[in-house]
C-alpha cells in the first residue's frame, strides 16, 4: 500500500474499499550509522496522519498510540535504535478506522442480527456526515533527528503599535537546563530586522510589513523568518539545534458587525474544501494541492474553511505564503446523537483542540478556529458542551476568535451564545422547497435578520450550494443541472450583496470540488455540489463565482491584478 494514501480506492477489491477494522502497515528502514551510534542524537518517528486509531511498534516494541486522524503524532525511538548492533528498524503501524459515538467524528456500528436477512456477525459502520470515511496513512511518515537538547516548541503571536510590528515569542526546550537561546527575525530580503535572547521576549520591527490576505494589498502574505538557535555545552563540545519559523505580522479582531484584519474590514469570499481526490482518497499530494491553489487564485478566493477536519500542514504553509485566510476546523462533524455529548466525547474533543492549536497556532493565515460543524446544538447537553469547548480553545489561544458552524435555528441554538462569529449553513431551495428558487431571497434575508437581531455578532454564510452534474443542462433550470446551480447561487448573491453592507462578513460556497461520500440513494458517486468536478474542471458556477469574487475584491480590498489574475503559480517547494 503506498504511503501516503487512503487504502480504499487503490485496489480492485470491493471489500477493502469498504473495510472496517484493523489494517496493518509495516516497513523496514535502514538508519545511517550516525543516528544509531551518536548518543547525543535524538531519533524521532513522526506520523503526519493515521485515520483513525493507530498503534505503533518499532522493532516489535510498542512506542505510540494515537486517537484521531488529521493530526500528527510522534515517538522518540532513540533508545530502541541505539541499543544494539542493528542499524535497521522495523516500523509497524496498525490502524483501525472504526468510528464510535465518542470518536471525532462520531459514528455507530450497527449490528444486523436478523439471520434471515444478514450473515452471521454482520455489521455496518453508520455515520452522520456526508463524506467517505477514507482511512490509512494519509500523510507522510518520516524519521528525523535532532540533538538530545532541543527546541520543543515555539509560540509566536503578533501585534502592531502604529508602524511598529511586535513579535512576541516563547520557546520551550527539552533535554537540559543549561543552554543559550538566540533569536533573529529576518525580512524577505534576508536582512536581520530584530534580535533577542532567552526563552521569551518581544521583538520590535519598525515600519513592519504586515501580513495581508490575497487581494487585500499590493504585497499580500509578507512573511518574516524567525530563526531560533539553541546552543548547549556538553562534555563532548558544543551542540546546537536550529529552527526557522515563517512569521506573518498581523492582527485579527471582531466587532459586532465586522471581521477586522490589521484593523481593516475583511470579507471572506471563498470556499469550503475537502481533502479528496480520485484513487488517492484523502492523501496528501503536491500536484493536487498546487492545482487547488492555482484554482483558488484564479477564482479570486481569499479564504477557505478546512471543512470538516484539519488539513495537511503543507496546506497551511501555502495559505501563509499566498495569503489565503483559513477558518481552521476540528473533526467535530456529525455530532448528532446525545451519546456524542458525553464526558468522554468532550474530553477527547478538548484534547483534539489542544493538538490542533499546538500544530497550527503560528500560521498567520489561520484567523479563526471552528470547533465543529452542524452539531445538534439545540439538544440540552450542547450548551455546556460548547461553552466548555469554546472557553478551552480561547484559553489555548486568546489571539483568535472561535466559532462552530451551525444549521440549527437561531432561537434554539444553545451553542451560539459562546461563539465570536455566527457561521450559518443553509440549503434553501435544495433540501427543502426544492425547485423553488423564488423563495430564496425572502428566506435568506429572514435567516440573517433573525440571527443578527438575536446575537449582534457578525455572520458568515458558511455553506450554501446546489448539486450539478457536470455537462447536464436544463433551461429553464432544473435541479442537478449546471443552470440550476448557477441560478441558486445568484439568488443567494442578491441578498448577500445587501447584507454585506450591514453585518454579513463572508460567504463560502459548498463546495470547491465534487467529493466522495458513502453510497446512498441521494448521491450519484459522491456529492456533486462542487463548482469544480472532482478532477478540478470548472462547471458554469465556477465562472459565475470567479466574476463575483474579483468584483468583491475590487469593492472590498486591493486588487492589483484584477484584469490578470496570477493563476500560474510555481510551488515554492518544487523545481
Ligand atoms: C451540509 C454539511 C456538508 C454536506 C452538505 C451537503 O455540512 O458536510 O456535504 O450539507 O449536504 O449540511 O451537501
Amino acid at each position: 500500500m503506498p504511503v501516503p494514501s487512503s487504502f480504499n480506492d487503490v485496489g480492485q477489491d470491493g471489500q477493502l474499499r469498504g473495510f472496517v477494522g484493523w489494517v496493518w502497515y509495516e516497513r523496514v528502514a535502514t538508519l545511517p550509522q550516525r543516528w544509531t551510534q551518536d548518543l547525543s542524537t535524538r531519533v524521532v518517528l513522526r506520523i503526519g496522519s493515521a485515520h483513525y486509531y493507530a498503534i505503533v511498534w518499532v522493532n516489535g516494541v510498542h512506542v505510540a498510540e494515537h486517537e484521531g486522524g488529521h493530526l500528527p503524532f510522534e515517538a522518540d525511538i532513540s533508545k530502541l535504535v541505539q541499543s544494539g548492533p542493528l542499524s535497521s528498524c522495523r516500523i509497524t503501524i496498525a490502524i483501525n478506522n472504526t468510528l464510535a459515538p465518542h470518536t471525532l467524528p462520531p459514528g455507530t456500528i450497527l449490528y444486523r442480527t436478523d439471520t434471515s436477512m444478514y450473515p452471521n456477525r454482520y455489521f455496518v459502520q453508520s455515520t452522520n456526515f456526508d463524506f467517505f470515511n477514507y482511512a490509512g496513512l494519509h500523510r507522510p511518515v518520516v524519521l528525523y533527528t535532532m540533538p538530545t537538547t532541543y527546541i520543543d516548541d515555539i509560540d509566536v503571536t503578533t501585534s502592531v503599535d502604529q508602524n511598529t510590528g511586535l513579535v512576541h515569542y516563547q520557546i520551550s526546550t527539552q533535554g537540559s537546563e543549561h543552554f543559550q537561546l538566540e533569536v533573529y527575525l529576518q525580512d524577505e530580503e534576508g536582512n536581520i530586522v530584530a534580535r533577542g535572547t532567552g526563552g521569551r521576549g518581544q521583538l520590535q520591527v519598525p515600519n513592519a510589513h504586515l501580513w495581508w490576505p490575497y487581494l487585500m494589498h499590493e504585497h499580500p502574505a509578507y512573511l518574516y523568518s524567525l530563526e531560533v538557535r539553541l546552543t548547549v555545552q556538553t562534555a563532548a563540545g558544543s551542540m546546537s539545534d536550529f529552527y526557522t519559523l515563517p512569521v506573518g505580522i498581523r492582527t485579527v479582531a471582531v466587532t459586532k458587525n465586522q471581521f477586522l484584519i490589521n484593523g481593516k474590514p475583511f470579507y471572506f469570499h471563498g470556499v469550503n474544501k475537502h481533502e479528496d481526490s480520485d484513487i488517492r482518497g484523502r492523501d496528501f499530494d503536491w500536484p493536487l494541492l498546487m492545482k487547488d491553489f492555482n484554482l483558488l487564485l484564479w477564482l479570486g478566493a481569499n479564504a477557505f474553511r478546512t471543512s470538516h477536519y484539519p488539513y495537511a500542514e503543507e496546506v497551511m504553509q501555502l495559505c501563509d505564503q499566498y495569503g489565503i485566510v483559513v477558518i481552521d476546523e476540528s473533526p467535530g462533524v456529525g455530532i448528532k446523537l446525545s451519546q456524542s455529548y458525553s464526558n468522554q466525547s468532550l474530553q477527547h474533543h478538548l484534547e483534539v483542540m489542544e493538538e490542533l492549536v499546538r500544530r497550527d497556532k503560528n500560521h498567520p493565515a489561520v484567523v479563526m478556529w471552528s470547533v465543529a460543524n452542524e452539531p445538534t446544538s439545540f439538544l440540552e447537553p450542547a450548551g455546556y458542551y460548547f461553552k466548555t469547548l469554546i472557553a478551552h480553545t480561547k484559553a489555548l489561544d486568546p489571539s483568535r476568535p472561535v466559532t462552530f458552524v451551525t444549521n440549527s435555528k437561531y432561537d434554539t441554538d444553545l451553542g451560539a451564545p459562546y461563539v465570536d462569529v455566527i457561521c450559518v449553513n443553509s440549503y434553501l431551495s435544495w433540501y427543502h422547497d426544492y425547485g423553488h428558487l423564488e423563495v430564496i431571497q425572502l428566506q435568506l434575508a429572514t435567516q440573517f435578520e433573525n440571527w443578527y437581531r438575536t446575537y449582534q455578532k457578525p455572520i458568515i454564510q458558511s455553506e450554501y450550494g446546489a448539486e450539478a452534474i457536470t455537462g447536464l443542462h436544463q433551461d429553464p433550470p432544473l435541479m442537478f443541472s449546471e443552470e440550476y446551480q448557477k441560478s441558486l447561487l445568484e439568488q443567494y448573491h442578491l441578498v448577500l450583496d445587501q447584507k454585506c453592507k450591514e453585518y454579513v462578513v463572508g460567504e463560502l460556497i459548498w463546495n470547491f470540488a465534487d467529493f466522495m461520500t458513502d453510497q446512498s440513494p441521494e448521491r450519484v458517486i459522491g456529492n456533486k455540489k462542487g463548482i469544480f468536478t472532482r478532477q478540478r474542471q470548472p462547471k458554469g458556477a465556477a465562472f459565475l463565482l470567479r466574476e463575483r469574487y474579483w468584483k468583491l475584491a475590487n469593492e472590498t480590498g486591493y486588487h492589483p491584478a484584477a484584469e490578470k489574475p496570477p493563476y500560474l503559480v510555481n510551488s515554492p517547494f518544487t523545481w
